[in-house]
Formats: C-alpha cells, sequence, structure tokens
C-alpha cells in the first residue's frame, strides 16, 4: 500500500520553505519534499525529505513506487538570471524536469482513474515589453498579452504553462473510453519578497536584497535604475495563492493560468521604506544593464482580476501592511542579536 502524500519539488527553496511551513500545520497532511539541497534544520521534522535530483528518473521512479501523490506542488526552477548564465541547464530544469513529472502524474492519474492536482508557480517573467515606452503605456497586463519573454526562464515558464494544459487536456486522449487526466492549475507570481529567506539567482531579488542587507547594516548597490518599477508580493500571500488555487473548485476556474498580484513599487520605492524602518542603511544605485533590461522586459503591473473572481483571490498584505507588518519586524527578528 503506498503513502499518499502531497509531494513538493524545489522544497529548499524560498517558496518551498514558506509552502512547506504552512502545510505541515494541518497533521493530516503527509508531505515528500524533494531538492537538490538539504531542508534547513528548523524544517526538518516537517516532511520526508528526498535530497536528489528531478533529472533523476530512476529516482523519480522509486518514489512513485513508494508514494501515491494526490498533489504536486513543482516549485523547482532556476531563476531568470541565473538561467541566462546558464541557459542549458535551466533548460533541463524548468523544461525537462516539469516534462518528467507531468508525465507522472498524467501516468498516474490513469493508473489510480483519479486526478492528480499539479500545482506550477509561473512568473512575470513569461511577459517580455518591448520597450520601456511601451511598458509605461501598457500598465496592467492581463494573461494573454505580451506573451513574448526575453529571457530563458521566461521561455521556460511560459512553455511548461502550455505543456501543463497540454497534459490535462490531451495527453493520451485518443482512445475511445478517455482516462482521466492531471488537473493542472498555475500562478504567475510577480517578484517575491520574503521575512525569512534571501532568494537567489533571480531578477526581482534587487528588492529583498535591499532589505536583508540594510538589517544587517550591510551597504546595497541596486542593480537597477530608481525608476524600475515591478509588481510585487510579501511570501504569505504567495503560499496563500497557491493553496487557495489548489483548494478551488475546478467548475470555478475558467483557465488554467492566473495572474496574481499585490503591489507595484519602483526600486526608489523600495528604497524609501527601506529607509524609513533602517534610517542609516547605505543604499546605492548602480545599474547592471542586462539584468536592469530583463526587469525593463516586465510589466509595471499585472491584472489579477480572473483569479479575483473566480477563486475569491485577494492579497492580504498590501505595500504599507507588507512592509510594516510582515517585513520589517520579520526581518528585524532574523537578524537580532547576529
Ligand atoms: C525572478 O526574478 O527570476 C523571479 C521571478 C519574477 O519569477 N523572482
Amino acid at each position: 500500500m503506498r503513502k499518499r502524500v502531497i509531494f513538493i519539488t524545489g522544497a529548499s527553496g524560498e517558496v518551498g520553505q514558506a509552502l512547506l511551513r504552512d502545510l505541515s500545520q494541518n497533521p493530516a497532511n503527509q508531505i515528500l519534499t524533494m531538492d537538490l539541497h538539504p531542508l534547513p534544520p528548523e524544517l526538518r521534522s516537517l516532511s520526508t525529505h528526498v535530497e536528489g535530483d528531478l533529472l533523476n528518473m530512476r529516482l523519480l521512479a522509486r518514489l512513485v513506487s513508494e508514494y501515491e501523490m494526490d498533489t504536486i506542488y513543482h516549485l523547482a526552477a532556476l531563476l531568470s538570471t541565473r538561467a541566462e548564465i546558464q541557459p542549458e541547464e535551466a533548460h533541463q530544469v524548468n523544461v525537462e524536469a516539469t516534462m518528467a513529472l507531468l508525465k507522472l502524474a498524467a501516468e498516474e492519474s490513469q493508473w489510480r482513474k483519479r486526478s492528480v492536482q499539479f500545482i506550477f508557480p509561473s512568473s512575470i517573467a513569461i511577459y517580455g515589453m518591448p520597450d520601456r515606452a511601451t511598458k509605461a503605456h501598457f500598465q496592467r497586463v492581463r494573461e494573454f498579452e505580451w506573451n513574448q519573454p526575453r529571457t530563458m526562464y521566461g521561455c521556460n515558464k511560459l512553455y511548461c504553462e502550455q505543456l501543463g494544459s497540454y497534459f490535462s487536456r490531451h495527453y493520451r486522449q485518443l482512445a475511445a473510453e478517455q482516462p482521466p487526466t492531471i488537473d493542472f492549475r498555475s500562478v504567475r507570481f510577480p517578484g517575491l519578497i520574503s521575512a525569512v529567506t534571501v532568494p537567489s539567482g533571480g531578477t526581482s531579488d534587487y528588492a529583498p536584497e535591499m532589505l536583508h542587507a540594510a538589517a544587517q547594516g550591510k551597504p546595497y548597490a541596486c542593480f537597477v535604475r530608481e525608476e524600475a518599477r515591478i509588481p510585487f508580493m510579501a511570501m504569505p500571500d504567495a503560499v496563500r495563492a497557491l493553496l487557495l488555487l489548489a483548494a478551488a473548485p475546478r467548475a470555478a476556474l475558467t483557465r488554467q493560468v492566473y495572474n496574481v498580484t499585490s503591489f507595484s513599487l519602483s526600486a526608489a520605492q523600495v528604497r524609501d521604506r527601506v529607509l524609513a524602518a533602517f534610517p542609516a542603511a547605505q543604499i546605492t544605485f548602480e545599474p547592471d544593464l542586462k539584468r536592469e533590461a530583463i526587469i525593463d522586459s516586465w510589466p509595471a503591473d499585472i491584472d489579477d482580476s480572473a483569479a479575483r473572481m473566480d477563486w475569491g483571490w485577494a492579497p492580504e498584505y498590501d505595500a504599507e501592511r507588507a512592509f510594516q507588518e510582515y517585513l520589517i519586524p520579520g526581518i528585524r527578528e532574523r537578524y537580532a542579536g547576529r
């Protein structure tokens, strides 16, 4: 008899850690986590953790033989800046591993005659505004607009959204008796900011880096100019978005991929909020033109009205609450006494 689990890939990453903390609060949830890296010591008791590579098919086959995966949160990915440096590796991790997992979930759905739920975090990186003037003109972008990513990561995410849709609608559906397919659902996240973890390899990282550096009394040189603007979200809202989408009745969903967002800030506005909390912070702006160009290609804001209508999405943290009630106190506590 296989053990029924919620499976989280990329569990040692930022979203993975936050999601694991949340899901493990319900003792009914049996959680299997996987990552190339170990979980931080304080999370190790919360799941059965497998340290390994998603591209290791033997390992995946062994996991399927031991565990029945009801829901898969597939979070493992190489983020946008790192993916520009290692595009082939990004393709392997972001696309090939996703394809392998989608196939596994589809076959598992057919085997047990019940859909495996597949929750996939996509990103604002799937958008590609051609220039700053266009970005300034089209402020709030809807799901189907400007789907012309300029990064490897954006291409990977956009393609995997399509793959998810394919596996849930068409994979092996030619037989007369159509077997159940996966229940694929995806959210496009803006830049995420956590009080607990610091991201690595992303391009929206300047906002959390600025904040965490200030809290530690370290100088920070922001790699985009002051006016650069993208949407952001506090980590607790990101986890809520994943859980709300997973819990939504399937009949309520009019699409498979939803924008979700919270607040949109320029880099200068992030700096001002950081300075208000840490007045001695030393923040300068030294744009890296390549990374800044990525930020310029992402929309200033995204329209998340479909998520609001279909599954009651609404962020709990606007900018003011995110900084005052979550980020600043959480970050102060994190670095207290260091
Ligand atoms: C990145 O910067 O690559 C990510 C993202 C916006 O998906 N944080």
